[in-house]
């Protein structure tokens, strides 16, 4: 051996029963991401990368966590976790791909660095707000606890992340319910500029397990030996007794935020005192010490790897970029699905729309073993509106589920569940409270097929509404918070009858669905519903009258509006179309009927700017303006919050204005 000294090492390990091997393999699996990583800050330099967030003197605890873990199990990494990728053999070239954009990564130039996911080696990737990845951990452990499973999930954060609601949400779920996490927090020492000192007031972040009754543990960041003994031991325990447990690992950030941010504001002594405890090299004096590693083992170790990076990234190079096609892009929106078609039945009895939906959610309980539902107070309180009553008894309180109140857990819960091979139904207790769950909505599950195919096959259920003198909060009928959102499918039934079908769909449909329920009609609209299970396909209106002179369009409540409007007023000539789904549109029904009519009017209950009804008008311009006999009219609530008194409820909505307005139209 060259060198025979002994050599400094300012961590102190402790092998205990591992074998020489497995100390070995440690080592090379820490050395690559950091000469990956050393390779990137060179690239970056030369502009050949855009954008670098390095987890240099982090690497033993990606590579710790990953290592500790069987391949099928699932690990959810942040931006510092490389050695999670390279720990799961991930062929380097599609990591440098997907770094510089292009088809042989993972989101075929559509998302950057690391944020992806892959089903093939069992990471699910990040999103930008960070705190969502917590929730999708508790999902995906909840699918392994289903089934019984014995298989734990590992899920990363930053200390700078732990201060986001989501971070409490996913703790707290995961304790209530048991879940086989592993929560661990790299405790680096800043989140971008900012200190620990001004993120958070208790000594340590394992202190926080505490408040949410969960195990935890402080972990030596730097050590390798110490991360893998203690989360291979944890793990083993947790797949055979599944629990939570929070892990703090010490550690620090060695460079900026993102390479362009630096560090100027990391006092110098900090770095000094922590560049001593850098995991690689004080490791790699140990194992020389130890007599397990040679100068020259190790210089091959470096060439061979230096090779590797060399030639994926060569081939990654050598890659055409990404080239823009609009079709392909617009495609993979949604995971395209071809519901199978079961046709309704004839025998029929006359239900209320609560009946339906209960109905049609009990009927696909009954189908899918792998459904769940949850939601606040769905389970033996049977949900506020009643519409899970008994399901507790007919599938068992594992499918349905109590939820804590934490929308944006739920939510992020439900996209791990699809993750994980399972389907989730979640009731809003109020559709109105899916401001709170909003931000995975929109950034996860509407984006998660676009970005890396993988499906989100969720269901959102939301009572919807007023006319029910709830006041603002408990009253909006948001949908248009969802229609521009890319991704997600937004259903909207004012019938019993179609109310069944579209949720037998909506749940069949792997894609994420907002299906939207109107309180006020619930218990007060009736209709004639087939008892057998069968589908409806989302996305096509229905038309309910049939006349020449005007296109009446609507949906939910306003249906019911326009058609009392109609009843009383037996000469008005009018197609009706209730539009059924509001994502996809079928714009088709729209237009056929506009050019046969020439005139259009839209009626929403949702406030006047920014309704769909605006895309409607805009639409029918666009497309039919040769067959107008008149500027499109939109009628909707007024642009206010939903009041509370009788009178200004009624003055807000759109009910009273609707006949009105259809007669100055007919008479232009
Ligand atoms: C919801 C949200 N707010 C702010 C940001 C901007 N941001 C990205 S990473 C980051 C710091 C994260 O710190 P920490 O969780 O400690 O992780 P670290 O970067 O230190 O590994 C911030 C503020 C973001 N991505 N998402």
């Amino acid at each position: 051996m060259k060198n025979s000294v002994p050599t400094a090492t300012f961590i102190r390990y402790d092998r205990g029963n591992l074998e020489d091997q497995t100390l070995i393999d440690l080592y090379k699996k820490m050395l690559k991401p950091r000469m990956i990583e050393e390779k990137m800050l060179i690239l970056l330099r030369q502009g050949k990368i855009s954008k670098w967030f390095s987890g240099i003197g982090q690497e033993a605890i990606s590579v710790g966590v990953t290592a500790s873990l069987l391949k099928e199990e699932y690990i959810l990494p942040m931006h510092r976790n490389l050695g999670v990728f390279t720990g799961r053999d991930i062929p380097l070239y599609r990591l440098f791909s997907q770094w510089q954009g292009k088809e042989s990564g993972f989101t075929k130039g559509r998302d950057r660095s690391f944020h992806f996911g892959t089903q093939e080696f069992n990471i699910v990737g990040m999103i930008s707000h960070l705190g969502p990845q917590l929730g999708v951990a508790d999902g995906i452990a909840l699918a392994h606890k289903l089934r019984n499973e014995q298989n734990v999930c590992a899920v990363f954060t930053g200390e700078g992340a732990t201060s986001e609601g989501d971070f409490h949400e996913a703790l707290n779920v995961a304790s209530v319910w048991e879940l086989p996490v592993i929560f661990c927090v790299e405790n680096n020492g800043y989140g971008l500029s900012t200190p620990t000192s001004e993120q958070f007031r208790c000594e340590n972040i394992a202190d926080k397990g505490i408040g949410y009754g969960m195990e935890s543990h402080i972990i030596d960041g730097n050590n390798i030996l110490e991360v893998y003994t203690k989360v291979s031991e944890l793990a083993e325990d947790i797949r055979n007794n599944p629990r939570p447990v929070l892990l703090e690992f010490k550690t620090f950030r060695m460079r900026g935020h993102e390479e362009a941010s630096g560090t100027k504001y990391v006092p110098q002594e900090l770095m000094d005192t922590w560049a001593l405890k850098d995991p690689l090299s004080n490791y790699r004096n140990f194992l020389k010490n130890e007599g397990l590693l040679s100068e020259e083992e190790d210089d091959k170790l470096k060439l061979l790897i230096k090779a590797e990076i060399e030639s994926h990234l060569q081939k990654a190079f050598a890659e055409e970029p990404v080239e823009a096609d609009e079709s392909r892009e617009l495609d993979d929106v949604y995971q395209s699905f071809k519901d199978e078609v079961v046709e309704a039945g004839s025998e029929k009895e006359n239900i209320r729309l609560i009946d339906a939906i209960s109905q049609g959610l009990k009927q696909s309980m009954e189908r899918y073993d792998n459904l769940v539902i949850m939601g606040q107070d769905v389970a033996e309180y049977g949900g506020v509106f009643k519409i899970t009553e008994g399901f507790v008894e007919a599938f068992g309180r594992e499918r349905v589920r109590n939820t804590p109140i934490c929308e944006s857990a739920i939510v992020s819960a439900s996209m791990g569940l699809s993750i994980n091979k399972c389907k989730a139904v979640m009731e809003m207790q109020f559709a109105d409270f899916v401001s709170s769950g909003f931000n995975p909505i929109v950034n996860y599950l509407a984006k998660v097929h676009y970005r890396w195919d993988e499906n989100a096959d969720v269901v959102i259920r939301m009572p919807c509404g007023a006319g029910v003198q709830a006041g603002p909060f408990h009253s909006q009928t948001n949908e248009a918070w969802f229609t521009k959102t890319p991704g997600l499918k937004v259903v909207y039934p004012a019938f019993p009858a179609d109310a069944k079908g579209l949720l037998i769909s909506a749940i069949n449909d792997p894609n994420p669905v907002l299906f939207f329920e109107h309180k006020a009609l619930y218990r007060s609209v009736y209709g004639d519903v087939p008892t057998n299970y069968y589908t409806l396909p989302i996305g096509k209106a229905s038309l309910l009258r049939e006349g020449n002179d005007i296109t009446i369009i609507s949906y939910g409540a306003g249906v019911h509006w326009a058609l009392e409007t109609l009843d009383n007023n037996p000469d008005i000539n009018a197609d009706l179309i209730d539009l059924r789904s509001l994502q996809p549109l079928d714009t088709e029904a729209i237009y056929r009927s506009v050019r046969k009519t020439g005139k259009a009017i839209i009626l929403q209950e949702d406030t006047m700017f920014g309704g769909i009804a605006s895309d409607i008008s805009a639409l029918i311009m666009e497309n039919c303006f040769e067959h107008l006999d008149a500027a499109v009219k939109r009628v909707a609530s007024m642009d206010t919050p939903v009041p509370f008194s009788k009178a200004l409820e009624d003055q807000f909505l759109p009910k009273g204005r609707f006949e009105k307005e259809l007669k100055d139209l007919l008479e232009y």
